[in-house]
């Protein structure tokens, strides 16, 4: 597959997975799969009005746009950008408490100290929000040949909002997550091990103690099950909230279950949104490990016109892809 066909299906898997999982974002009582299903599918039959994305997507567009324009990682272009963005367009379902963020950069300090917001979000702790691994996949595509820039750049934009350590290391393995299915080889054996080892290895070994270890474990010991576990064992043992600690993992044991499975893009995505909780960022974090895996001639072409700014990520991801570090 040529690879311009999986960098624009990692974009546009994510915002597929975005629109289609905000739905059910927080609902009550979790989706079952029919439940799901009965949405997703709808949007398969024919053209609707279009689906729109949530702050998912509107942040990773932001990353995108930044990267393109600066041609490299520009803290305070960024931040401006997130700020200008979330003014225009406040309605997308942002994060409760990262409007702060926001409001202190629309105070001044976006030029001068981008990192400082962030710094005083919960008392000083910072957040450990899924809004910094939700967004990074452009990073990923931008950064596709060198893997040390890949991790300085998400290290930067995540900390522009999230400072909180589980804040960051979640989006460090987003970023390593997509990059990997960027590169991966179809056939490798032992695929589901071996990303999981990569995983360790290249981000949670550089932080020490850090929560994610045990959760990737948990994630390899329900990929050996010898039945596929339900979407209920996958929220009690890998969690499906709002803190990147309880998704991250989550969204890349759904691609994982998915290949284990022999389930395809659109079967990935509804399991996805059938574990329930942060449903439209677990999706959309799901959705551009396995667009960027499978690439965009398997993400089922109904989906792609039936959701908002399709066409804007696909130019995008192409606008990285061309000026990509060689
Ligand atoms: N905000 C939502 N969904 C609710 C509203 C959606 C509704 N459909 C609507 O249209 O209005 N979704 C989006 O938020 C998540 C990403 O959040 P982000 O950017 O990380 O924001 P924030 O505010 O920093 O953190 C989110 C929550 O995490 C908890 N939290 C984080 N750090 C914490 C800490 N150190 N201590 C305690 N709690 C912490 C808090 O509950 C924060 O509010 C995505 O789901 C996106 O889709
Ligand atoms: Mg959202
Ligand atoms: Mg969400």
């Amino acid at each position: 597959m040529a690879r311009t066909g999986r960098f624009v299906g990692c974009f546009v898997g994510s915002v597929i997975g975005d629109a289609l999982g905000a739905h059910f974002e927080g609902s009550w009582e979790t989706p079952t799969l029919d439940v799901v299903q009965k949405h997703t599918r709808h949007y398969l039959e024919r053209r609707h009005p279009q689906l729109p994305y949530t702050d998912d997507t509107a942040m990773a567009k932001v990353v995108a746009e930044s990267l393109i324009r600066c041609k490299d990682f520009d803290a305070s272009d960024m931040a401006r950008r997130f700020c200008d963005e979330y003014y225009g367009d406040k309605g997308r379902g942002y994060g409760f408490n990262v409007v702060t963020v926001f409001e202190r950069w629309k105070l001044g300090s976006a030029e001068e100290r981008p990192f400082e917001p962030a710094k005083l979000q919960f008392g000083g702790e910072g957040s450990e929000g899924n809004g910094a691994a939700m967004r990074i996949a452009p990073i990923a595509i931008f950064a596709y040949n060198d893997w040390k820039k890949a991790a300085e750049i998400a290290s930067g934009c995540a900390r522009l909002t999230h400072s909180h350590p589980n804040g960051i290391t979640g989006a460090l393995l987003q970023c390593r997550a997509v990059f990997q299915a960027l590169h991966a080889n179809q056939d490798e054996s032992q695929f589901a091990n071996a990303f999981i080892d990569d995983l360790k290895k290249h981000v949670v070994q550089e932080s020490p103690g850090s929560v994610y270890d045990e959760k990737l474990e948990n994630a390899r010991k329900l990929l050996h099950q010898n039945a596929p576990p339900s979407a209920g064992d996958v929220a009690d043992n890998l969690g499906n909230g709002v803190r990147a600690k309880n998704s991250v993992v989550t969204a890349i044991y759904a691609f994982l279950h998915a290949c284990k499975w022999s389930m395809n893009f659109r079967d990935m995505i509804e399991f996805a949104i059938s574990i329930g909780g942060d449903t439209d960022t677990i999706a959309c974090m799901a959705g551009a490990i396995g667009g960027g895996f499978w690439g965009i001639e398997k993400i089922p072409k109904m989906w792609q016109e039936n959701v908002e700014a399709v066409d804007i990520v696909s130019e995008m991801a192409e606008q990285l892809s061309d000026m990509r570090s060689t």
